[in-house]
């Protein structure tokens, strides 16, 4: 198997910054220390470069069914644009059809990723529906390595299960040691909203914020929050949104409840008057949340600051939208929900948080690779440089400033949510146990690479 000798770093991690070698063997980190020698390994100079662990998106959407189309990234196309921006884990969205078993809605995914993805993989379980089967199959699927679910307070009749429902998988994931992410919008009162805007001619995609209010997210935050804190257990809050949301968290966390929480960059960097972009142009945006308010970005970004967010993903569910976005052009309802984002996570964190001094270097890592590996049990196999680890490395020149633009983007959907942005930390070189992947923005590795990642048990369980 593969030796690499990583010469000359200034190494990253949640918790240090140290200057040393590494010797990486079979994809494994064997020693970290200062001039390391090995004449069988591939050896790099890495000076003047930071040396990060490899990027962890637990939140992504890959060839993902929607009703007769499917999120546009498979598991090649989406883990190579997941490699080039730096990512070399995810954690993708499996889920079973009405009236499947959680395991067959399991199998078809792993059918989706194996042979396919270039890097490593795990997959959570979202729950479409609420049956007597449900909190045995919850077990079955811990077993098998998938252990965090999904459930959705929104879109009522297709994913929507309801609050007693909400508090059972919770008091079962206390149980079996998992962890149950949770879409907070009230999707009663949307529909209705939508309904109301419909009946109204109003069906251009600038009536898709109007009719999925932050107020609707903070109701929904606080209602999953207290589902938790009467079932005594953990729960992770997906994409939040808003500050309304925010507050939420921070009064709960006040009260000692262990509410976690993830943002992604379209919400750190990118607000609601794009809907009203020329044309059918608004459509690229169109996702649930929606983007929000400037103000909404400031109490994000002072949220991640103040370690009041965990964890940064992405929700990278792709459609292109010369063909499938226009599927809404009548009826925004009809607009796929999603955009991509799993190449730019780290470009764009690196540039809002570090460059532009709202975070440390440390924290940064943390909230990209660490805090995921830990939340979602693969620390310290994932999420750590240190000996015994896996040996997936982001190598980053912190002067080097870059584009992003479709044109150059790896995923194959036909836009970009942040075309032209000038960007700092896209990723120079990048490792996946042990071999060089990225270099330069090519890439080098192959499909079928990547393995399934059976998970331990959330860190939160061993607090
Ligand atoms: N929620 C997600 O997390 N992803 C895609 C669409 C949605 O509503
Ligand atoms: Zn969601
Ligand atoms: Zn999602």
């Amino acid at each position: 198997m593969n030796s690499a000798l990583l010469k000359n770093a200034t190494i990253i991690t949640a918790s240090q910054t140290i200057k040393a070698d590494i010797l990486a063997r079979d994809g494994i980190i064997e020693q970290i220390g200062r001039h390391l020698d090995a004449a069988d390994a591939q050896s790099f100079d890495l000076t003047g470069r930071y040396l990060l662990p490899g990027g962890i998106d637990v939140h992504t959407h890959l060839d993902m069914p929607l009703g007769d189309i499917r999120s546009c990234d498979d598991f090649t196309t989406g883990t190579v644009a997941a490699a080039c921006g730096g990512t070399t884990t995810i954690i993708d969205y499996a889920a079973h059809a009405h009236g499947e078993t959680m395991a067959q809605g399991l199998d078809a995914w792993h059918q989706r990723a194996e042979g396919k993805a270039v890097i490593d993989y795990g997959f959570h379980l979202t729950l479409s529906e609420f049956t007597d089967r449900t909190l045995r199959d919850m077990e079955r699927i811990v077993e098998a390595g998938v252990t965090s679910f999904k459930v959705f307070t929104a879109y009522p009749g297709r994913m929507m299960i309801d609050d007693a429902a909400i508090f059972r998988v919770l008091q079962q994931a206390k149980e079996i040691g998992a962890l149950v992410c949770v879409h907070c919008e009230n999707g009663q009162v949307i529909d209705a909203l939508i309904h109301d805007a419909l009946a109204a001619g109003q069906t251009a995609p600038k009536y898709h914020p109007l009719t999925r209010p932050a107020i609707a997210e903070r109701e929904a935050a606080h209602r999953v929050i207290s589902l938790a804190e009467m079932a005594d257990a953990p729960v992770y809050i997906v994409h939040v949104s808003s500050g309304a949301a925010i507050e939420q968290i921070a009064q709960a966390r006040l009260r000692g409840v262990p509410v976690y929480a993830e943002t992604c960059p379209q919400y750190l960097f990118l607000s609601a008057e794009l809907y009203d972009g020329i044309e059918f142009e608004g459509a690229k945006y169109v996702m649930s949340p929606p983007l929000r308010e400037k103000l909404d970005q400031d109490a994000l970004w002072q949220a991640v600051r103040n370690r009041m967010i965990d964890v940064i993903g992405t929700d990278h569910c792709p459609f292109h939208f010369q063909s499938q976005k226009t599927l809404g052009r009548d009826d925004f309802t009809k607009i796929p929900n999603g955009g991509p984002g799993i190449e730019t996570r780290l470009n764009l964190m690196f540039t809002g948080g570090v460059s532009e001094q709202r975070i440390s270097l440390n924290h940064f890592v943390d909230i990209v690779s660490t805090q995921p590996a830990k939340l979602f049990g693969l620390y310290p196999q994932k999420g750590e440089i240190a000996p015994g680890s896996d040996a997936d490395f982001v190598v980053i020149n912190p002067e080097h400033e870059t584009f992003i633009s479709a044109i150059t983007q790896h995923s194959i959907v036909d836009y970009s949510l942040y075309e032209g942005m000038r960007v700092k930390g896209t990723p120079e070189k990048v490792f996946a146990r042990g071999e060089l992947i990225v270099e330069n923005g090519r890439f080098l590795g192959k499909p079928g690479a990547g393995r399934f990642l059976k998970r331990q048990r959330s860190s939160h369980y061993a607090r």
